[in-house]
């Protein structure tokens, strides 16, 4: 079998290999992703997240795709970071409902210290509730990291968005190597590390291929791989963006099961617009994550009854942190045996 679809854990991936696997015939890219699924992976269990967005607009960022940015009139009311206690309630709601892990995102550039010890707070009354948490905040310096890390966080959100030569399009106000400059502090505090990007703003196949071998070739793989639909929101700049053909969507997140195989990929935005029949390809080409809960940060989400329908359709089950390590080790005992008697 070829390197490319082999389920290596690899750091040196090329364009034309990242290119080669998105040309392949859509049968053929699903069946393989599937396969080098089930090798590290409980087939049919998703890890859940609940988002909840702590400090909302006002953001002096310019991601031309984002709602909460203070350059663009999407109607949002900006509001001031949460108190503690609205936070802790409505982790007990997420974990009621069948979150596993909650995760806090604010609309900054990069946290004030006086708010880094606010949200540090926030992060121990979750952890404390039995959740596992996540915060995303932007930019943070290597203290910032270790200030998250040691009140109790688990995971850092911070996506790539797109490939470095797409990025300028999107976002000017911060660099590529800012955001890898961020994630080489998450990494070095001992977080783990979420990162992904967003599919249809506007980029080519070949932007595609290019962040994911970006997130492929980090030095570790991230944990969580998010894969973001564009939300269209009015007054974006991105508010007339084309269409992505939900076919191209299911083969990016084949190629990031590929890539990066021990990792969740989450079908993350988007999914409130789209078919459960794409959703269902979504997991086929390896999606084990998703954001569960009627709200992403500022924008719709499927309501809990009706994932919970469609998880009953297609026998998924919710993923335990437990189960998840239990599995991780099994799978890659069975899997290391094979290697060794192959
Ligand atoms: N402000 C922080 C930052 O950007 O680092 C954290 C929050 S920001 C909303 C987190 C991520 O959400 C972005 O990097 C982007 O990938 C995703 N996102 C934002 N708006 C989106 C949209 N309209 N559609 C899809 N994904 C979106
Ligand atoms: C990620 O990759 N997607 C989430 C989370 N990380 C923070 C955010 C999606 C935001 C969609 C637009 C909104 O709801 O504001
Ligand atoms: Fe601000 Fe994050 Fe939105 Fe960019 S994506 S405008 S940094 S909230």
């Amino acid at each position: 079998m070829s390197h490319e679809l082999s389920g290596c854990i690899r750091h040196d991936w090329t364009l034309p290999e990242v290119e080669a696997l998105f040309a392949l015939p859509f049968m053929d890219l699903v069946f393989h992703a599937q396969r080098v699924h089930r090798a590290h992976h409980e087939p049919n269990a998703v890890q859940m997240s609940t988002l909840l967005s702590i400090k909302t607009g006002a953001c002096p960022e310019d991601c031309a795709y984002c709602p909460q940015s203070a350059r663009y009139d999407t109607g949002l009311a900006p509001e001031a970071l949460l108190e503690v206690s609205a936070v802790r309630e409505r982790a007990a709601l997420a974990k009621a409902a069948g979150a596993t892990r909650f995760c806090m995102g604010a609309a900054y550039r990069s946290p004030k210290a006086r708010d880094l010890r606010v949200i540090a707070q926030m992060i121990r009354e979750v952890h404390s509730a039995g959740l596992e948490t996540c915060a995303t905040l932007g930019m943070l310096t290597p203290a910032q990291a270790q200030e998250l890390k040691d009140a109790g966080l688990d995971y850092y959100n911070h996506n790539l968005d797109t490939s470095p030569e797409f990025y300028g399009a999107i976002i000017t106000t911060r660099t590529y190597q800012d955001r890898l400059d961020t994630l080489q502090a998450v990494r070095a505090a001992g977080l783990k590390v979420c990162c992904g990007g967003i599919i249809g703003l506007g980029e080519s196949v070949t932007d595609r291929a290019q962040l994911l071998l970006t997130l492929a070739n980090l030095p570790e793989h991230p944990e969580s791989v998010p894969i973001n639909q564009l939300v269209k929101v009015p007054g974006t700049p991105l508010q007339g963006a084309a269409d992505v053909d939900p076919l191209d969507f299911v083969r990016a997140i084949a190629v990031a099961r590929l890539l990066m195989p021990r990792a969740h990929v989450r079908l993350s935005a988007g999914r409130e617009t789209m078919s459960d029949a794409v959703q269902t390809l979504c997991f086929l080409a390896g999606a084990n994550s998703i954001f569960y809960g009627e709200k992403l940060l500022t924008t719709g989400n499927p309501e809990i009854e009706r994932d919970r329908s469609l998880f009953a359709r297609l026998g998924l089950k919710a993923q335990t942190p437990a189960a998840e390590l239990a599995a991780g080790e099994t799978l890659m005992a069975g899997h290391e045996e094979a290697a060794t008697s192959a």
